[in-house]
């Protein structure tokens, strides 16, 4: 090592933490903590190894630095997030691109050098009179052909502390990786704080460095923003899979029970706040995990691990009903950090939580009073709608067996779900694998929520749940996932979902817990154990399948009424939504595959076909024949 950086190393590391770092030989590790010290001027660097002393510190730190705030539960923490700093700010969120590489338009992107000279300037000296932590996680399941090693500097012990309920433990993989290159870098500092949150976002920024597998966060606090293992590592894993040929997914992973002792695999992809992590938390059911998943092909079979090990869940509408497991890990001691809730008496409260809301208590946005209203007459809700709880998943009970699997879970069945409340069916399977990606993941819509910054409950194209994350241009990404599958022999089946569908008064014709049902269909599918009716957007269930699931899934009877409102084809609204996705390709995708325009022109041709014939609306039973 040079003796400069052995000497800004040994300045600001102080006690055994030079030890702890130089334990771990790889110079571009060292090189990295160096930059980031002559960069941000840190007063200390803190490194985090596994130990349990280490992370209790983190723990304690996020406390006293008034990150974190002790509930009434033992374990249980509240952070706050800024008033303007409650989601994923995709504006301000950057690839930072070399002149020779292109990405399309479609992708927020900024001249690699103009983009460094401006973080620079943002973060220059930024850490001044704090600490610098210093995390080794790894994304997947350790020593496993999925794992990335990542290292995460940040001068927030809420960011640090998240990371080690979400992520498994790198200091030990660290060691063994020598001197290889191959992890991910991330740099985070919250920026000036006030009232111990970022003051500075309008200078709010994440850029991602796809030439160095490196991130760069600045003047934020939002999980979303700030966890760099969690989206903004999605985003490197979304272009190394691209170059290795495996695939990154926004998805969950559960596993389903079937007869007997089956137990089948699904992975779906559902944009934020429609339903992902209920799904991945089914009652009766069991998790692998909620958010993030790796895909490679091993002994001809597609296999998955969960990137992490925790949830970072909305919270709004957990509610001892509709999310009893979560619901009871929220209300019971055990290491668990709320954000951006209401606060009373010690109490951590939310909307939809299933009971009266205190009329007053503090939230993101102070002291709060019931009709308080932010600067523009805008009423503030007791919690943010947004607002968050973060947890480990080696808590729960229904953690599944093989969660940490080196070699993943085979997948049975891949889900795409939106929120959609007037076009698709509650459930249909796709006639192939193609047909599936296409007209269901690239084809998937979604009405827009407060997980993002920006206006809630506008319909917007969303391919694969994924279009927030994509680090390559989408026809790329498409085919990436046509080609996945060729050579297997049983590629898994491909479904559609939809929790959200409304009758004409607006009312949803589903009940929340009705997801359980359409599971166990989609697990018996799975195994040819159930016929299925033939539509010209998909297979959808038959009455008596679906009667005989409801009263042994959730002990309800199922009327043969209810059946035909919930999966009657609506002709109309299914060619409207065809032609605003071709649209959108033929507008804004300039390397969209041409088995796409095939796929969505032969359902269209089979929808007006059937319209001709029965008209807009074309009930179950009609197509049942
Ligand atoms: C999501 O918004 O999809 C999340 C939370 O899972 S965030 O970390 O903000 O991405
Ligand atoms: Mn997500």
């Amino acid at each position: 090592m040079c003796p400069k950086v052995e000497q800004i190393l040994q300045d600001k590391l102080n006690g055994d933490n030079y030890e702890k770092l130089m334990c771990l030989n790889n110079p571009k590790l060292h090189q990295f903590v160096v930059q980031a010290v002559e960069l941000c001027n840190p007063d200390s660097v803190f490194v985090c190894t596994d130990s349990e002393e280490d992370i209790a510190h983190i723990r304690r730190q996020a406390v006293e630095n008034n990150e974190e705030t002790p509930l009434a539960i033992d374990g249980h923490t509240i952070h706050f997030d800024g008033f303007s700093d409650q989601g994923r700010d995709k504006k301000a969120t950057k690839y930072l691109v070399p002149k020779d590489i292109e990405l399309g338009s479609n992708l927020n992107s900024i001249d690699r050098d103009q983009g460094f000279s401006e973080i620079h300037k943002l973060m220059k000296g930024i850490m001044q009179g704090r600490v610098m932590y210093v995390r080794f996680f790894c994304l997947g399941p350790r020593n496993s052909q999925f794992s990335i090693s990542c290292v995460q500097l940040t001068d927030s012990a809420y960011v640090a502390h998240s990371e080690d309920l979400l992520y498994r433990p790198g200091y030990q993989q660290f060691k063994q990786l020598g001197g290889d290159e191959g992890f991910f870098r991330f740099l985070h500092s919250a920026g000036r704080l006030e009232n111990n949150v970022s003051a500075d976002v309008a200078n709010r920024r994440m850029y991602i460095d796809i030439a160095e597998d490196m991130v760069y966060s600045v003047n934020t606090q939002y999980g979303g923003n700030t966890i760099g293992l969690k989206k903004l590592a999605l985003r490197l894993a979304i272009r190394k899979a691209d170059r290795e040929g495996w695939l990154a997914e926004h998805m969950f992973i559960l596993g389903v029970g079937g007869p007997g002792d089956r137990v089948t695999y699904f992975a779906g992809a559902f944009p934020s706040a429609c339903g992902k992590t209920s799904t991945a938390m089914l009652p009766g059911e069991t998790i692998v995990g909620d958010d993030i998943a790796y895909f490679r092909i091993i002994d001809n079979q597609m296999r998955t691990v969960n990137v992490e090990s925790g949830i970072f869940g909305i919270i709004r509408d957990v509610c001892p009903q509709d999310d009893p497991l979560i619901y009871q890990v929220l209300t019971s001691p055990g290491e668990a950090i709320f954000s951006n809730v209401l606060i009373k008496d010690g109490r951590p409260c939310w909307l939809g939580m299933g009971c009266d809301l205190p009329e007053e208590g503090v939230n993101h946005s102070g002291k709060w009073l019931a009709g308080k209203k932010d600067k523009d007459g805008n009423e503030i809700t007791a919690s943010h709608k947004n607002a968050r709880y973060t947890i480990a998943l080696k808590n729960l009970a229904n953690l599944d067996q093989r969660a940490n699997d080196p070699n993943g879970v085979p997948v049975g069945g891949i889900i795409y779900g939106g929120r959609d409340s007037d076009t698709s069916v509650p459930v249909q399977q796709s006639f192939d694998w193609a047909h599936g990606i296409i007209t269901m993941g690239a084809s998937l819509e979604s009405e827009t929520t407060a997980a993002t910054l920006g206006a809630e409950g506008v319909r917007a194209f969303n391919l694969m749940s994924n279009l927030d994350f994509l680090a390559i241009p989408l026809g790329r990404y498409i085919n990436n996932n046509l080609q996945f599958i060729k050579g297997l022999e049983n590629p898994p089946l491909v479904f559609a979902v939809n929790y959200f569908l409304k009758d004409a008064d607006g009312e949803y014709l589903n009940g929340m817990l009705d997801k359980g049902v359409w599971m166990k269909w989609m697990e018996l599918r799975a195994h040819g154990d159930l016929d299925a009716i033939d539509t010209p957007t998909g297979m959808i269930p038959r009455y008596e399948d679906l009667n005989k699931l409801f009263k042994q899934v959730l002990n309800k009877p199922y009327s043969q009424e209810q059946y035909v409102q919930q999966f009657t084809l609506r002709v109309e609204e299914n060619l409207k939504k065809l032609a605003r996705i071709e649209n959108v390709y033929r507008k804004d995708v300039s390397d969209a595959p041409a088995i796409l325009f095939d796929l969505l022109g032969q359902q269209r041709d089979r929808l007006e076909k059937l319209g001709q014939k029965h008209g807009k609306y074309v009930s179950p039973l009609v197509l049942q024949g």
